[in-house]
């Protein structure tokens, strides 16, 4: 009987969501994203699927609808599992078909043969709670009323709308609500800045902290990050921030000239900063307040920048973890509780400045490549004790495994019963502060924000002798519009281009001409382009290298038309 009223349900609820005949989604590096005007069909299926998700693990799922760094007229939704990560990818072909099903009735059959392999049963005794949230897009109210008709549509299914958030913040909600965790957006601030405390509370005395510029100014992409920065820097001691960009009449439009996409790819001074901030240590964050990039302005008249991208933020946190691993070493106990040496392991992707890996790689890390996107990254990286994982465009994080959080506790207590105040003891809570403080779900802005600050406190470091870690092998990056981005196949952490044949000897050809060259192009799963990343050992070469491979995909695949 249930499953007779449920299909009449679907039935009913999907036609008032027709899909736009002719135009075909697919999930992309991060879920579905296009222009909004053709995304309710999308995101009402896509509510459905969350509520499946849901059934189907019997825990609470969360539902993100944003379109990041894209244009302020695109849309997306990104779906969170119960673990607080992106969904697993093996329903992502599930997702594809629903999205796509023609009419209600081919959706219908869908879902019941699925709901039929997955053993997924409507209805139970406890409802299948799905976390809502939205960035500040003015499509974001319609759409997501969308989302929750597609939730309302399954019988258990109870949409729970979280409000205006950062991408990260429903990440870390879900997260905490699987754990019996308080999880509201309080609760998700008093975590940030009482971990952000402890970690200042333990920054050595004799650090001359004067070397420190006080301010920091932040770029919020006048999005939704902005906002709330101004509300969690209320509940913070010892730093000075000042906010821009946050979105406010007046400000600008979100991802315009603004934000962490536009600054790592243009590296150029973002609007709302002039001449007062040359020098002053500034942070970009991205329009949902999931990437953070830093820079320092050199000149306004000459629009130029020193861009701290993701890699150095990964790179400042795999040096100081390090340290603190270490220092629990110093009796030789750089072990676990199994007996087993802690394991440290850096993620990257190719788009990695290949400076920076030969830096990591100096430090006598471990460093993988998978292909773009943190459903990839963040994945590999949860197989160490210490997982740290950052794209270049700075979305990443650290992640600690629930053996070595114990071990820590462990430790922490012993230490303390046997020497208070001990470096080793120090260390271990460093380490536990680290693990509250940085979002354990996803890649966070605020808490990436909070954690390198508290680093560079500790160092007594400026942002310079920060960027100065290493120095960056020039590289561009460009976008190629073609005609279908599908006919780009690539292997190898995106390396290597299966189709269309013969590209890749092109490319090939065209980076041996260059000293230090490195060129790669995989196709967007955010932006209908192709992308192209190319590094050498002068600017010039690696404007040359991007602009002749460019060329060849425009050759392969394009209507020969422009690079931006
Ligand atoms: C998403 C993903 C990132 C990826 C980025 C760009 O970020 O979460 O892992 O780096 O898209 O992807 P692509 O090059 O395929 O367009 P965001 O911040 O836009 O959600």
């Amino acid at each position: 009987q249930v499953e007779e009223k449920q299909q009449s349900i679907i039935l009913q609820s999907a036609s008032r969501f027709p899909p736009i005949q002719g135009v075909r989604f697919s999930y992309g590096t991060a879920g579905f994203r296009s222009d909004a005007s053709i995304l309710s069909a999308t995101v009402f299926r896509v509510g459905i699927l969350a509520a499946l998700r849901s059934l189907k693990t019997r825990s609470v799922t969360g539902l993100m609808i944003t379109a990041s760094h894209n244009r302020v007229s695109d849309n997306g939704i990104k779906i969170a599992d119960p673990h607080g990560g992106m969904m697993t990818q093996d329903w992502e072909p599930f997702a594809d078909a629903i999205v796509n099903a023609g009419n209600p009735e081919d959706l219908l059959q869908l879902i019941i043969q699925f709901t039929k392999k997955e053993n997924i049963s409507f209805g139970g005794a406890q409802p299948a709670e799905i976390l809502l949230g939205r960035d500040t897009r003015p499509s974001g109210g319609a759409l997501l009323e969308a989302a929750k008709q597609g939730i309302n549509a399954v019988i258990g299914a109870v949409a729970i709308d979280m409000g205006i958030l950062t991408t990260s913040q429903l990440h870390w909600m879900v997260r905490c609500r699987n754990k019996g965790l308080e999880a509201l957006e309080c609760d998700y601030f008093a975590q940030l800045s009482s971990s952000f405390g402890c970690l200042m509370d333990l920054v050595p005395r004799d650090i001359i902290t004067d070397r420190v510029d006080e301010k920091l100014i932040v770029d919020g992409a006048n999005g939704v990050g902005g906002e709330k920065l101004k509300e969690l820097k209320k509940q913070l001691k010892g730093l000075v921030i000042q906010v821009r960009n946050s979105g406010k009449e007046g400000e600008g439009i979100l991802n315009e000239g603004v934000g962490a996409d536009y600054v790592q790819k243009e590296k150029v001074v973002p609007c709302g900063f002039g001449p007062n901030d040359v020098g002053i240590r500034c942070a970009s964050l991205d329009g949902d307040a999931d990437r953070l990039v830093y820079f320092r302005v050199l000149s306004t008249s000459s629009n130029s920048i020193d861009l701290v991208d993701g890699d150095k933020i990964l790179s400042l946190f795999a040096l100081f973890i390090k340290e603190q691993l270490s220092i629990l070493n110093k009796n030789g106990k750089e072990e676990s509780n199994n007996n087993n040496p802690v394991r440290l392991g850096i993620v990257q992707t190719a788009y990695a400045n290949g400076a920076s890996t030969d830096y990591l790689r100096l430090l006598g890390l471990e460093v993988v490549f998978t292909p773009t996107g943190v459903k990839y990254l963040h994945e590999k990286a949860a197989e160490y004790d210490v997982g740290i994982y950052f794209e270049a465009n700075g979305h990443g994080t650290v992640l600690f495994s629930e053996q070595l959080l114990c071990w820590l506790e462990a430790r922490k207590n012993e230490l303390a019963s046997a020497s208070a105040g001990c470096e080793c003891q120090k260390a271990a809570l460093r380490l536990l502060a680290i693990s509250r403080l940085i979002n354990q779900a996803v890649g966070d802005a605020l808490s990436g924000l909070l954690l390198v600050e508290a680093i560079l406190q500790h160092m007594g470091w400026s942002i310079e002798k920060w960027s100065e870690l290493y120095k960056d092998l020039p590289s561009k990056q460009l976008k190629v519009k073609v005609m279908d981005r599908t006919a780009v196949s690539t292997t190898n952490a995106e390396t290597v281009v299966v189709e269309p044949s013969g590209l890749q000897e092109v490319i090939n050809t065209e980076t041996a001409k260059y000293p230090k060259g490195r060129c790669f192009i995989r196709p967007s799963g955010t932006e209908d382009v192709i992308r192209v990343y190319a590094e050498a050992s002068t600017q010039e070469a690696a404007d040359n290298l991007a602009q002749s491979v460019a060329r060849h995909v425009d050759r392969f695949l394009g209507f020969c038309s422009s690079h931006e």
